[in-house]
């Protein structure tokens, strides 16, 4: 048997947004740099259980997809909220074909029913306890609509498979957790994999990133160090002695809480992280706004004291990118000026995104009655406002242009000069190299929109 393994593409991007039309030549979604973790992983826990199968894995970033050429019998897609529009009409299409197809991750999961409108059979939560089964049944063309995998403990997972992939990518990605003690409203990763955190046990993490061809990483844990702070800074030795050895010198970012910073260890955990290759921190800042912060219930995973946290992760020739909500029910105009204020005072570039109400999260329950029918799951992707707010001020059209506006304003050149001036000199030179691609990166479509601030005095 044959599957083929396909991770969507990103879809709407702010460049087809209405309000940004005159740049519609720059391209956005060209895909990551980034292997799409799920595809790798997948093929991997196929090539465990089956190792007879022959697994086809598309990036439709990288490669497009046209469903009127698949040849294979079985396609599976991973299907996140704002993916699932473009994978249900090809679904259609390759179903309408007489093949068969399988849905699995968060959106699915949290719909269902939506999903197995267009699919054999729907994956619901993690796959591991019920892979091995789907296939069997594929095999003998005997799926079920519905598998519903356990949260099993992390131990003997497989390797991401490698090799499959057509493109070539800079990056690989690991994780070493899966859940989360938090209980942010935005979010539905406590609700899929679970309030209470599993780790992956630190010897076969290590191995897999010492054994792995690629030299540096993203660590999609959701939270990097918040699961445990002694056992983080095991990992981190372990990992710095294993790498050492092999004089590799890899590098990795991921996704780390202010709370586990201000803990007595915590310079102790930031300066294993730097020496087993973090280079570059995603923090949940979140809002500065306090009745945001309150209505996404993130005041936990910030500590008293969030921007010396900051200052301390800096401070360690680490850098620091915040993720920033905007636009929220709760927010003013003000919002948007002030963070970029914030940001400016810490050095540091935020990653504003449009508060977005996921499906199966306590916030789409709370936005429900405000929600904007005609948006469909497509708009769901951080660039749109999907619900309405009271305040006149802060209209649909307003939102999105304030997003905009300071997506640009952080990305003048002299605010990425100020901020890798502002690195740490422990960091050099691999943080300064890699906060100038990010920066570089991200900065390069968003510089060029010139909108005006609704909100300016
Ligand atoms: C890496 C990542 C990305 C990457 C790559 C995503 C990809 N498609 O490969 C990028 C940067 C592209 C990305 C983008 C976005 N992401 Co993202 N991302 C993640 C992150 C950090 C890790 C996911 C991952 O790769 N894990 C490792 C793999 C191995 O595990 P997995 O994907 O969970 O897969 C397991 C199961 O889910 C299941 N499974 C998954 N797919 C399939 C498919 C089949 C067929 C089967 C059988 C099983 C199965 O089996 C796997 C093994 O158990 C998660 C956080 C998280 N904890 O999940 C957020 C997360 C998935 N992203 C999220 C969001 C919101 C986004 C964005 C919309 C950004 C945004 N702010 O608004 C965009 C969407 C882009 C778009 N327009 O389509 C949300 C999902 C919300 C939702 N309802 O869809 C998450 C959960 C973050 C969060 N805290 O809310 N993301
Ligand atoms: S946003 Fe982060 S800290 Fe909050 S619940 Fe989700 S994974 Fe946990």
């Amino acid at each position: 048997m044959k599957i083929i393994i396909v991770s969507p593409p990103f879809g709407e991007n702010i460049l087809e947004n209405k309000i940004v039309s005159s740049l519609d030549e720059v391209k956005m979604s060209e895909g990551l740099p980034i292997a799409p973790p799920v595809l790798e992983y997948l093929a991997g826990l196929t090539l465990k259980y089956h190792p007879d199968i022959e697994i086809e894995l598309i990036d439709a970033n990288r490669e497009g997809f046209k469903p009127e050429e698949i040849k294979t019998d079985v396609v599976c897609f991973t299907v996140l909220t704002p993916q699932s529009k473009w994978v249900y009409e090809n679904a259609d299409i390759i179903r309408q074909m007489g093949k068969k197809v399988i849905l699995g991750g968060m959106h699915v999961t949290v719909l269902p029913d939506e999903g197995k409108e267009h699919a054999d059979s729907i994956v619901i939560g993690e796959a591991e306890s019920v892979w091995d089964e789907v296939l069997k049944d594929a095999k003998n063309n005997n799926l079920k609509p519905f598998y519903k995998g356990e949260r099993l403990s992390l131990e003997n997972l497989p390797k991401p498979a490698k090799g499959l992939l057509k493109n070539k990518y800079r990056m690989g990605s690991f994780f070493t957790a899966r859940g989360c003690p938090f209980k942010c409203t935005f979010c539905c990763v406590h609700k899929f994999f679970g309030g209470t955190v599993r780790h992956r046990p630190i010897n076969e993490v290590v191995e897999e990133i010492v054994g792995s061809p690629y030299n540096s990483f993203w660590n999609v844990d959701d939270n990097v160090w918040g699961a445990g702070i002694d056992r983080s800074i095991e990992l981190y030795i372990e990992l710095y002695r294993e790498l050492s050895k092999s004089a590799k010198g890899k590098t990795w970012f991921g996704s780390g809480d202010l709370l586990t910073i201000q803990h007595k260890r915590g310079d102790e955990l930031l300066r294993w992280a730097k020496k087993s290759g973090l280079v570059y921190v995603m923090v949940g800042w979140e809002t500065d706004n306090e009745r945001s912060l309150d209505e996404y219930n993130a005041r936990n995973k910030q500590g008293k004291n969030r921007r010396d946290a900051i200052k301390k992760i800096k401070d360690h020739g680490i850098d620091v990118m915040l993720f920033i909500m905007v636009g929220g029910r709760q927010d003013t105009p003000d919002d948007y000026k002030r963070l970029l204020d914030l940001c400016d005072e810490l050095d540091v570039l935020p990653h504003p995104m449009m508060t977005t109400p996921f499906p199966g999260t306590d916030l789409y329950d709370m936005y429900k009655p405000y929600l904007i029918p005609e948006m469909g799951w497509e708009f769901y992707n951080g660039n749109r406002a999907v619900f309405l707010h009271d305040d006149p001020r802060m209209s649909v059209k307003n939102r999105e242009a304030a997003l905009q506006w300071l997506r640009a304003e952080v990305f003048t050149w002299d605010r990425i000069l100020k901020r890798l001036w502002s690195l740490s000199f422990k960091g050099f030179p691999k943080t300064h190299l890699t906060s100038a691609i990010i920066q570089l990166s991200m900065g390069r479509a968003f510089r060029e929109i010139r909108h005006e601030n609704p909100y300016a005095k």
